[in-house]
């Protein structure tokens, strides 16, 4: 994995060490775009307070949307959108014996006004949640909008597991 710029636009957060293979998927997406990005593993449940300090000084650090990607009783994500007020993208892991189902409830149930934009379980969540992310950052950045749209008109080339 290549070296994370010192100005990241998207921020990746974890819950453990153990989620970072799933994670690490969310960052080749952005690297694919060229977006930078930083990772960080900070648990809502282990280290409450410096989850908090992350979230807090993320737009500070230039981040301008948070992935946040947690198992079990997931509570990361509403964590970080608690002490943000950034754009933040959860993915549900399945780290127990529910399969992500659990991570997946304790991500999406966000009372309102403390949003998390939930994706799906697992690999196929850390991915989009990254593509969602380039789709937000797209917005206000046309050259990003036009590699989006460069690379959304080349056929798609199936991987092995895809
Ligand atoms: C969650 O529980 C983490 O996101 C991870 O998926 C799982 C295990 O965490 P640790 O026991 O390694 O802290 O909080």
């Amino acid at each position: 994995m290549r070296k994370r710029t010192s100005h990241p636009r998207v921020g990746i957060v974890m819950g453990s060490e153990s989620d970072r293979g799933v994670m690490e998927e969310a960052a080749r997406v952005l690297e694919e775009y060229e977006v930078p990005s930083e990772v960080a593993v900070r648990s809502a449940h282990r280290t409450p307070e410096a989850t908090a300090r992350w979230a807090k000084g993320a737009s500070r650090r230039g981040v301008q949307v948070i992935i946040a990607g947690a198992g079990g009783a997931a509570h990361l994500a509403g964590a970080i959108a608690a002490h943000s007020s950034l754009p933040v993208l959860g993915v549900p892991l399945a780290s127990s014996a529910l399969q992500g189902f659990d991570a997946l409830l304790s991500t999406v149930q966000m009372p309102p006004g403390v949003p998390v934009g939930t994706l799906a379980i697992g690999s196929w969540g850390a991915r989009n949640a990254a593509h969602l992310a380039i789709r937000i950052l797209a917005l206000s950045d046309p050259a990003l909008a036009r590699r989006l749209e460069a690379r959304a008109e080349r056929p798609k080339v199936r991987r092995r597991g895809a």
